[in-house]
């Protein structure tokens, strides 16, 4: 990329928006990444640099931003998570493939460009080996966001390999992050747990005990992001979609970390829907390929997570450091 190219971040607002903008901005320069998302925002993504208003289901409204920033990457982020995607699969399926065939078309149009598209770990299902979960496996999702992300991988390799489209992915676990909360998904307790953990002592988990889930801090997933980004095109050679691992654990193991820093904090379950989902989902995941092709290491574990997520949660609740 040049100095006078830039970035485009397509549902900027959401989860992983919302950090990954600052990231970008706080790394190339404000001016250089274009936040954009259906709805308008508010705060430090407004404020700290240029905000468009766009649907990326409008093809002619995502090429006209493209044209007109001379933008060179698109990280496209706009989708509907697993648990709301339960609730209405027509409009999962039409936001997860049609905006990630509008931004393919684009880059197939424009040429040189550079795209990220997340995948998930929801792109396997209850037929694939759970412990340890290989990069290459059985995929029989059982999910609408998961069939819509396994197909959305399939379409990535396919641009890449008959059209030569740069695109790259990664299978986030739940992400977890004091900045931006979760929109709509199965792994959302374990950031709603640290909110409640503070706020009121105590929470009701909506997935029993046992549920173990791998899991990842955010500065964690930004870092595997822009790494993956970063790498030489032939590092890259898997173009359907990197596993990514870092932590695996079950919500009583979470609820014990945090009492050590809140005594007394209580946890009690009340499974619902997205108990099925969660045990349709791999336990820990093999990530040896991204490890080897591009160097990913993750550096938080749920300790360090926990300390940090407390600490940072205390501040933005002015909260006192010790409750
Ligand atoms: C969800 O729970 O739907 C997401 C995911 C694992 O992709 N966090």
């Amino acid at each position: 990329m040049s100095q006078r190219d830039s970035i485009l971040v397509l549902g900027a607002a959401g989860q992983i928006g919302t950090d990954l903008v600052m990231r970008l901005r706080s790394d190339l320069g404000s001016d250089r990444v274009i936040a954009s998302d259906v709805k308008h925002v508010g705060g430090e993504l407004r404020e700290s640099g240029p905000f468009v208003l766009a649907d990326v289901l409008d093809f002619n409204a995502v090429a006209r931003i493209i044209d007109q920033h001379q933008v060179k990457e698109v990280y496209l982020l706009a989708a509907l998570l697993s648990a709301t995607a339960e609730q209405n699969p027509k409009l999962a399926w039409k936001l997860n493939m049609e905006g990630l065939f509008n931004v393919l078309d684009i880059a197939k149009e424009k040429k040189g460009m550079k795209i990220f598209w997340p995948s998930s770990i929801a792109v396997f299902g209850p037929t694939t080996p759970r412990d340890n979960t290989p990069q290459h496996t059985v995929m029989e999702p059982s999910t609408v966001y998961g069939v819509s992300k396994q197909a959305g991988e399939r379409w990535c390799e396919y641009y890449n390999h008959k059209f030569n489209i740069d695109v790259r992915s990664l299978r986030y676990p739940g992400l977890i992050s004091y900045k931006s909360p979760p929109g709509g998904g199965t792994t959302d307790y374990a950031v709603d747990i640290y909110h409640q953990a503070l706020e009121k002592g105590r929470y009701t988990c909506f997935l029993q005990p046992g549920t173990v889930l791998p899991m990842m801090y955010m500065p964690d997933a930004l870092d595997a992001t822009i790494s993956l980004m970063g790498a030489d095109s032939d590092k890259v050679r898997i173009r359907s979609s990197y596993n990514v691992g870092a932590i695996s654990f079950a919500p009583e193991e979470i609820a014990a970390e945090i009492s050590k820093h809140i005594p007394g904090f209580e946890i009690d379950y009340a499974p619902d829907f997205r108990q099925q989902i969660a045990d349709s989902w791999p336990r820990s995941i093999d990530d040896a390929a991204a490890r080897a092709d591009w160097g990913w290491k993750n550096k938080f574990d749920l300790a360090s997570m926990t300390t940090d997520m407390l600490m940072h949660l205390r501040e933005m609740k002015s909260l006192p450091v010790t409750k």
